[in-house]
């Protein structure tokens, strides 16, 4: 697509400023003589109040600031477009779900949730999923995370779920995790999360990239079609090149080796062509279906598994520009669940309900005026013109006498659209009921999801799931929360709760005391909102589990390879051709910095230096030959250690030649049969082994490699 095709694109042109060839100005456009020095009473002497220049650039500076998010603070952001493949037409009249020609301009921004700004992106975490399409009809948001369900049923739960899991309010520890004392006294409360917090143990919430997760909508939305018909409907993203994650041992590494990883890596993908892609699907479900199922559609903590529900594939995302400038476009986005267009409506899922109002009122106090709409990344491609007046940081100057409606004065305008003109009108549900303060029993299932979730996961999958509990309620420090949450994974999963509890050398309770699901009201009857018993109405959900992902493509993948002067020419070209083939990265990583040599006497610029580098940033490693290469290499305990830790990681590491003299130095000498550790094999073989993501067949062994 051609940059200047995109709506949006253009729009936020007219609001780029470029410094380039242009002289420093002070803000009014006074050309500036010296930026370095303050106005004083000679060279040595006290600074004058009279220096408007030094006053107004340490004013800006103090100002710099906004509130961060209170949740979802540290966030990375691209520009894109969304095409639909296949119209909706029958359930949904929204231009965006109906017509094929479009290609609708999108932000889409990605994000942890319980860390601050500057926090490390491989938290062990919720991701973010935000995207905003600027359509024809109006913006409209959908505002989900890289899991299909929610902790909590109702709003008036959030702020006690986020203070739960943010850092204890008297020491503020800790930073970006939920591995401590406060989150685990809550969610052992209230048993509605369990669903939520397995998925969180699960390796979706340390996803190799933000290019390789999945995307929710969460909720249940309404389509409505032309004729006024409504159909549910849950939204679904799943990214082109499959979903990965990397392990829990990465990602405390990563989070010191470089704690932009995330960040970096959805920057320079974009910044190199390779632009991240995902497709986007629908589950429809007929309004009679809506009792059909085992739990609730109304409930966020349940997802409807797609053996249940197909996904039908509708349409693909494609992200192609990085932001100009972070803050005007990252920071300053304002997603709001509430933007939706004719043809999309909510349904009474109270999560969703009291989001509707909670985003408008953050950006409030995050943006500081009701104007926000006005900064460039929210503008939406259409115009809008409406009564709303004046505030903070009014940006336009509305014309004419009228702010109101009706009006003669102003002609009747802005005026009125009908229904069949494009007018939004919500969708007529017909209500009867009372005015009650509960929660609906059928919410009250909270066992029998995690438990189909934990049973989905492969064997490699489910021991990460152990070794995350384990890893989190050991950082408890009150052993009868911990109990308390042994006994709540031992109605999920006896086995899992066997393998925790021996981990951590606690035993599991016979009975906890009642009640388990404190999340009700004073008044409520405890035993009426006790969680049900566990049942088993799909054995098995495919989706589920990533051992189902795609593992077919290696683009954009990072292959380390070692190398010092004399590594063996023929080796290398032969492999990085292979590799540049696949649309991954070769990154030459030497004793130091500068250049290498190849034995034909070529030299190399190398991308990073040992010393400045991780295993654990690189997704395979290769050793090519070359006897003075391999011989410097062999000194370097550090290219030991490198090797040695991919080989922990599960990573496919090919040598050839005299590169096995170095796999010889490491734990690798063991793993000569393993599938993903290849001696003089071929580039394809290399290539099929890294398109895998890992070989988790090796797991067991390499638990003991200390490293
Ligand atoms: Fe959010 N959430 N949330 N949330 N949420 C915010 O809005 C809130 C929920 C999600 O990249 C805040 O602009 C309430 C579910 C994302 O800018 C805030 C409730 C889902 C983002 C807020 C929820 C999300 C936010 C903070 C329970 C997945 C980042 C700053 C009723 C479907 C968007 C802001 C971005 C951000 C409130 C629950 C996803 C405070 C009250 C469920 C991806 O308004």
């Amino acid at each position: 697509m051609e940059k200047s095709e995109n709506d949006k694109i253009k729009r936020l042109k007219r609001h780029t400023v470029d410094g380039e060839n242009q002289p420093l100005t002070t803000r009014q456009g006074l050309k500036v003589n010296d930026t370095n020095n303050s106005l004083k009473s000679g060279s040595r002497g006290a600074s004058l109040l009279e220096d408007f220049i030094l006053r107004e650039k340490i004013t800006s500076f103090d100002h710099e600031r906004i509130p961060e998010r209170i949740v979802h603070a540290r966030g990375s952001g691209a520009h894109g477009y969304f095409e639909l493949t296949e119209s909706i037409e029958q359930f949904s009249k929204a231009g965006i779900l109906t017509d094929t020609n479009r290609k609708t301009p999108v932000f889409a921004r990605f994000s942890t949730v319980a860390g601050s700004k500057g926090s490390t992106d491989l938290a062990r975490d919720v991701r973010g999923f935000a995207v905003k399409f600027y359509t024809q009809e109006g913006t409209w948001d959908l505002v989900g995370n890289n899991m299909p369900i929610f902790f909590i049923q109702d709003a008036m739960k959030f702020p006690d779920l986020v203070h739960s899991v943010k850092p204890e309010p008297n020491k503020e520890i800790p930073q970006a995790a939920s591995a401590h004392d406060t989150f685990y006294d809550f969610v052992s409360l209230a048993t509605e999360t369990l669903h939520n917090q397995i998925w969180v143990m699960s390796d979706r919430a340390i996803p190799r990239s933000l290019r390789m997760m999945e995307g929710f909508g969460i909720h249940t939305y309404r389509l409505i079609n032309k004729s006024g018909e409504s159909h549910f409907v849950r939204f679904h993203w799943k990214p082109v090149l499959g979903v990965h994650s990397v392990t829990w041992d990465e990602a405390v590494k990563i989070s010191g080796a470089d704690s932009d990883f995330h960040r970096r890596d959805l920057w320079d993908a974009i910044d190199s062509g390779e632009f991240p892609q995902w497709e986007f699907g629908v589950q429809i479900i007929p309004e009679e279906d809506e009792h059909k199922f085992e739990f609730d559609l109304l409930d966020p903590t349940k997802l409807i598994p797609e053996e249940m529900v197909p996904v039908k594939i509708i349409g693909k995302m494609t992200l192609n520009r990085n932001p100009e400038n972070f803050f005007a476009e990252t920071e300053q986005v304002a997603f709001l669940p509430g933007n939706i267009v004719p043809g999309i409506d909510f349904s009474n899922d109270p999560l969703l309900q009291g989001r509707l109002f909670s985003y408008r009122d953050t950006q409030l106090s995050r943006l500081g005026s009701p104007n926000f709409h006005q900064i460039p990344i929210n503008q939406p491609v259409v115009d809008a013109h409406h009564n709303q007046r004046d505030g903070q940081m009014q940006m336009n100057i509305p014309k004419g006498q009228t702010a109101y409606f009706p009006n003669t004065l102003g002609g009747g305008c802005p005026f009125l659209s009908k229904i069949s003109e494009g007018g939004f009108s919500s969708y007529e549900e017909r209500i009867d009921a009372k005015k009650i303060r509960t929660r609906s029993k059928s919410f009250s299932d909270h066992f029998s999801q995690p438990a189909l979730f934990y049973r989905s996961l492969a064997p490699w999958e489910q021991k990460h799931v152990a070794d995350a509990y384990s890893f989190e309620l050991g950082k408890c420090t009150h052993t009868h929360i911990v109990q308390r949450m042994l006994w709540l994974i031992q109605q999920i999963d006896e086995d899992l709760a066997e393998t925790v509890s021996a981990n951590l050398g606690i035993a599991i309770p016979e009975s906890i005391e009642q009640p388990i699901n404190q999340a009700i009201g004073a008044d409520s009857n405890v035993e009426d909102f006790q969680p049900g018993p566990k049942i088993n109405y799909l054995d098995k959900s495919a989706a589920l589990s990533q051992a189902n992902t795609k593992f077919k493509s290696i683009a954009t993948r990072q292959i380390a390879v070692l190398v010092s002067d004399g590594f063996s020419e023929s080796d290398f070209s032969d492999m990085k051709s292979a590799i540049q083939k696949e649309k991954a990265q070769i990154k030459l990583i030497a004793p130091t910095g500068g250049t290498v040599k190849s034995d034909s006497n070529k030299e190399y610029k190398i991308d990073a230096s040992i010393t400045t580098t991780e295993s654990v940033l690189y997704d395979a490693v290769y050793i090519p030959g070359g006897n003075k290469s391999v011989n410097e290499l062999i000194k370097h305990a550090k290219f030991i250690k490198f090797i040695n830790e991919a080989l922990k990681h599960c990573k496919a590491i090919a040598v050839d030649n005299e590169g096995e003299q170095l796999l010889d130095r490491t734990f690798g000498k063991d793993f000569k049969a393993d599938k993903a550790v290849l001696i003089n094999g071929t580039t394809k073989e290399f290539i099929e082994a890294i398109a895998k993501h890992r070989n988790w067949d090796r797991m067991d062994k390499v638990d003991n490699i200390p490293v």
